[in-house]
């Protein structure tokens, strides 16, 4: 591709209804202008299945901006943290191609490697450990089996318990949770080194920033996307940035001024 634009962790819920907004925005006038579209995980809040809310006229407006960006230009989508349960009836609905995480493009004649960025944050043990058991399909067919009613009490009473969680991190030491809550230079190392790249583009960590990074003789870049939540204002981190490469390079594409 000659051109494209990188977005993760817009967290879309019907609760937000300034982010949806946005996100609308972004899919009628940014969006269309450049070859590729990747959206690198978290583009919900939370996600118990394609059959749970495919009724909703939330989901059904987000489906409908999607599929309608889709005839415009190409749409690819990676799993995050908290939608990785999105299947094939969703991405058949809005023409996304699924990518694994990590995967590697070339645009402008650059080699990216791309991922949504939880598997990079290796401090944080217990996540991991999470991240396994819900990411085997087995235990994934099995949460599948239960009805929707209980696939979203699970969801929440998850969610609850991750959110007091990070707040006692917060209480407790506020140094140490940054540290687990970010990604690891050795875990960047490896995946790049894999790779064979030295750029590498992620969101997740919620610190948009460029940072020129290296682990003994390897060096890279990375680029970190930032989240979408324009409904908690009082935030001050930059917010709703998309990044755009073509043959200029790489910039950060601020969608609240333009
Ligand atoms: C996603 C996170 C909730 C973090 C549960 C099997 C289990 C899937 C699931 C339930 C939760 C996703 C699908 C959600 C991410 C949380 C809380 C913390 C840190 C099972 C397969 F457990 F029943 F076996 N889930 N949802 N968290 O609400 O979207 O990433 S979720
Ligand atoms: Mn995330």
């Amino acid at each position: 591709f000659a051109s494209a634009l990188f977005i993760s962790d817009l967290h879309l819920t019907p609760s937000m209804p300034l982010t949806a907004q946005r996100f609308f925005d972004f899919c009628e006038k940014d969006a269309p202008k450049v070859d590729a579209v990747f959206i690198l995980g978290d583009l919900f809040e939370y996600w118990v299945g394609d059959d749970a809310s495919s009724q909703s006229p939330f989901q059904q407006e987000v489906k409908r901006a999607l599929a309608n960006l889709a005839n415009k230009t190409k749409t690819f989508y990676m799993h995050g943290n908290r939608d990785f349960l999105i299947g094939s009836d969703f991405l058949k609905k809005t023409g996304m191609t699924l990518l694994a995480d990590p995967t590697v493009v070339e645009i402008s004649g650059e080699k990216y490697v791309l991922c949504h960025g939880d598997s990079l944050c290796t401090a944080d043990v217990g996540y991991q450990v999470f991240r396994t058991w819900v990411r085997k399909s087995w235990v994934q067919k099995l949460f599948f089996q239960l009805p929707v009613s209980w696939r979203r009490a699970i969801a929440n009473h998850l969610r609850s318990n991750s959110h007091a969680q990070y707040q006692r991190g917060i209480r407790n030491s506020y140094a140490q949770n940054q540290i687990k809550t970010n990604v690891t230079l050795e875990a960047c190392g490896a995946i790049l080194r894999a790779h064979s790249g030295s750029n590498l583009i992620h969101g997740h960590t919620h610190l948009p920033n460029h940072h020129h990074e290296h682990l003994g003789e390897q060096r890279w870049q990375r680029w970190v996307l930032s989240d979408w939540d324009l409904d908690h204002p009082e935030s001050t981190s930059p917010r709703s940035n998309a990044l755009l490469i073509n043959n200029q390079g790489v910039r950060t594409l601020d969608l609240i001024k333009t």
